[in-house]
């Protein structure tokens, strides 16, 4: 369909004038985007390097005004959203949105680390698990905890892969259930009642707890884990490896690999384990507690 010489969007600011030469010009024809900061009204090409999140959720917005307003235009470029958006994971492991709003832990977790800690960390294991796939076709059914609860079962040129970035997603999937805004409340019944038998009192088993979270040397997790007798424990884990690969389940993790933490708390690992005890999801806890192994 050719494009008019001239589209009506003085409510950009700018008009969009010769709007075929530019796309043209960008040897594209969909993946342009529309820049509406002010002073900016313009198609570039869907690549270039000053795009960044903000731009981008602009030319969103405008996109979507752009689909009422002018039909015409939209038919042409109708690439200005999905060429600007991240890659998404292809593959049959996918990322969960978090449960709730990147801010919902502040100030105990801020919505900067979670944003990355979610959006790219989370996102590379997913990735790093289907690009394992991709070269064993065999593995492609089975779920990531399946996956990495039998780890000596793999074929060898699968084994780390798995181990790292199937432990990585089964880890931060459970991460995100774990926590919620207003946490921290202790926990009663059944819970309450094992983690006083097994460390005296509820502070018992904070100070327990992070005592093993600052003895991890280097990245890696802390947990409350129970056996297959519901015997509750806390132990420690290296990388992204999981209780799961050890035959127990976790009931509470702790993320203490510095991209889970750093940019808030910088060194203070005590600092960020003791924020942690705040947003703890113990009615979760207590569910994975009383849930026949
Ligand atoms: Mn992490």
């Amino acid at each position: 369909m050719p494009l008019p010489r001239s589209v009506p969007f003085g409510f950009l600011g700018v008009p969009l004038r010769n709007l075929w030469k530019l796309q043209r010009a960008a040897r594209v024809t969909t993946a342009c985007w529309v820049d509406a900061r002010p002073g900016r009204g313009m198609l570039r090409p869907a690549l270039h390097p000053e795009l960044d999140m903000i731009t981008r959720r602009l030319a969103l917005k405008t996109a979507a005004v752009a689909a009422v307003v002018s039909p015409t235009l939209i038919h042409a470029a109708p690439a200005a959203a999905p060429a600007a958006a991240p890659a998404a994971p292809t593959g049959p492991f996918r990322l969960d949105p978090l449960p709730y709003a990147a801010d919902a832990l502040e100030p105990f977790i801020d919505a900067r680390t979670m944003e990355i800690h979610h959006g790219r960390h989370h996102a590379a294991y997913v990735n790093g698990l289907n690009k394992v796939v991709t070269d064993h076709a065999d593995l492609a059914g089975k779920s990531p905890l399946e996956l990495i609860s039998n780890i000596a079962a793999l074929p060898e040129t699968a084994r780390t892969a798995v181990r790292n970035h199937g432990g990585g997603h089964v880890n931060h999937s459970f991460f995100w259930q774990l926590l919620k805004r207003n946490g921290g409340i202790p926990p009663s019944g059944p819970l309450m009642e094992a983690l006083v038998r097994r460390f005296g009192t509820f502070d018992g088993f904070k100070a327990e707890f992070t005592k093993a979270s600052l003895a991890v040397f280097g990245s890696g997790w802390a947990w409350l884990s129970k056996d297959k007798a519901g015997e509750i424990g806390i132990e420690t884990t290296a990388n992204q490896d999981s209780p799961y690969m050890g035959g127990r389940i976790p009931l509470v993790g702790i993320d203490v690999w510095e991209h889970a933490y750093y940019l808030k708390y910088q060194n203070k690992r005590v600092d960020y384990v003791n924020a942690f005890f705040n947003v703890i999801h113990w009615e979760v806890v207590a569910e994975k507690f009383t849930k026949p192994a």
